[in-house]
């Protein structure tokens, strides 16, 4: 008779899985901790310790259910850490004559599965359904397009789910509410405490191993607070619907000095480890609506993120891979600068946002594009450096979310596809967005001398740069005729400043080591 191994991945941690559904009672489900996953490239400690725990939990929520699970730890002396040769060793072992997987998060792991195809132990693969679309979906709705524009792709999903939606048309009356969600925060303002998840001895066990094997990398376990068994991701879930997602939408953009969270809801984690289903969580959303705890612009605007965004992005991964990967339509080459790892800056805003970045393996969608990543973007850093860098150090960052939007959406990489400008900024938008500023030494009002943003002249040495590729986009069309408004003596002078600013930085201590664990 037939048995199936069935491997379950550190992202699929969910009941509802296809292979788990469908499980034959003599099958052996395999969760793997293997070395290779926490080490190609260097995760922050939360991130090893979120996938550890909340794996371990899982398997004795499978064990309860009644399945034969074998667990690979970390600490196994016969453990191959590598999560393929682990599968087939386990299925060796346990006599099974196939191994069964779904679609992994990530294209690397998804086409070392398709080359086992002649192995003598065969791989069959099932599609993830737990997203609100396939890639199929995706491929069908791009078909023929020369833009991919979320927009669209985003209605479609809306009036596809009926989320939002009354009468067959858009909840609240229009399909977009960006405008109302752009304040930046009040002088005094209270944010809501996240909720405490405690620690028990699967959790304390997990956290030990991740420091035992991983305690050079990034971040310490000190404060670790993520959700890793599905009725803590609820406690999460229930928390942003009560206290976060009233205020979520009107200070989407804003960025804090001081905190990490804002309204911001801390639910990537959980939905994309699978402790979450992204359907729960939009209706929940749209119940809020409903009820009127919380009004259209904020619930429009997560709609937007999950339903349209999140599910955009992995269609845009899983139909442009592995070319996707190699793109760099700027011709960017810098190295990641040092500072990215340990903060160590005196320009307020990044310094703050990577801060916070080591605390928490966290910072929000505004401080990843418009802090991290705009500075990124103006110094022209190479999109491998700071995929990777992205790739490792939020607890959230799967492949197939991470790579889209930072190499599409924050490197404009990928020639527009998925952005239709780049999103550059100078000193003057983090300081209208944030308190960083009257904390910094520069001056958001400086162009040139001591104390001036680096931002201002990157900014202008960053659209001088790339002025041919980005002219004549006609988003950035307005922005040109400023530039060649400008004074020569001006721009010789902001030219002269980031470049002084440039080579500075390609010698600052530790650039260009991507040794960093
Ligand atoms: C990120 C991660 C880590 C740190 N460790 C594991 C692991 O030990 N076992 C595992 O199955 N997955 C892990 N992951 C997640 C994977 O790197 C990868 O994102 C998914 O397996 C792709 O589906």
């Amino acid at each position: 008779m037939s048995q199936p191994l069935i491997v379950v991945l550190g992202d699929q941690l969910t009941l509802s899985l296809p292979t788990l559904r469908q499980a034959p009672e003599n099958a052996v489900i395999a969760l793997c901790e293997v070395a290779n996953e926490a080490q190609y490239v260097p995760h922050h400690i939360h991130k090893i310790g979120v996938f550890l725990a909340a794996m371990r939990h899982f398997a004795q929520t499978l064990r309860e259910k009644g399945f034969t699970v074998h667990y690979s730890a970390l600490g196994d002396a016969d453990n191959t850490h590598d999560i393929l040769s682990e599968a087939e060793r386990l299925a060796n072992a346990y006599n099974c004559d196939h191994i069964q997987a779904v679609r992994p998060g990530e294209w690397r792991l998804w086409h070392a599965i398709q080359k086992r195809e002649d192995a003598a132990l065969p791989w069959q693969l099932f599609e993830d359904d737990r997203f609100f679309t396939t890639p199929e979906d995706f491929a069908q709705w791009a078909k023929g397009r020369k833009q991919l524009r979320l927009e669209y792709f985003y209605r479609e999903q809306r009036k596809r789910t009926g989320l939002l939606m009354e009468n067959g048309e858009p909840a609240g009356g229009k399909w977009n509410f960006d405008h109302d969600n752009r304040e930046p925060l009040p002088e005094t303002f209270e944010v809501p405490r996240p909720p405490q998840h405690q620690h028990d001895a699967l959790t304390r066990e997990a956290l030990a191993v991740a420091q035992q094997h991983f305690s050079q990398h990034m971040g310490t376990l000190e404060t670790f607070n993520w959700p890793v068994t599905r009725r803590q991701a609820l406690v999460e879930l229930r928390h942003f619907l009560d206290h976060c997602l009233p205020d979520f939408g009107r200070y989407q953009d804003a960025i804090s000095d001081t905190d990490p969270f804002l309204f911001h809801s801390r639910l990537a984690v959980a939905m994309n480890i699978g402790l979450l289903s992204p359907r729960e969580v939009c209706e929940a959303a749209t119940t809020c609506y409903d009820t009127g705890s919380a009004p259209i612009n904020a619930v429009e605007g997560f709609i937007r993120q999950v339903l349209g965004w999140r599910e955009y992005v992995r269609g845009l991964y899983w139909t442009q891979m592995p070319n996707y990967k190699r793109e760099n339509r700027l011709g960017f080459t810098r190295d990641l600068p040092a500072f990215y790892w340990d903060g160590n800056t005196d320009m307020r805003c990044l310094q703050r946002a990577i801060e916070m970045t080591i605390d928490n393996s966290y910072a929000h969608h505004i401080q990843r594009l418009m802090v991290t990543g705009n500075f990124a973007l103006l110094c022209g850093v190479k999109p491998e450096a700071l995929c990777d860098w992205y790739l490792a150090v939020y607890a959230d960052a799967c492949e197939w979310v991470e790579l889209p939007n930072t190499l599409g959406m924050v490197l404009h990489a990928d020639g527009g596809l998925m952005g239709s400008k780049p999103y550059c900024a100078s000193g003057k938008y983090i300081d209208r967005m944030s308190d960083h500023c009257q904390h910094c030494r520069y001056s958001p009002k400086q162009v040139t001398g001591a104390k001036a943003c680096p931002l201002n002249s990157l900014y202008w040495h960053f659209l001088e740069t790339h002025e041919s590729e980005l002219s004549q986009n006609p988003r950035m069309k307005l922005i040109y005729g400023s530039l060649a408004r400008m004074k020569t003596e001006k721009r010789d002078a902001m030219r002269q400043q980031a470049d002084a600013f440039l080579a500075q930085l390609d010698t600052a201590p530790g650039y260009g080591d991507a040794t960093h664990t």
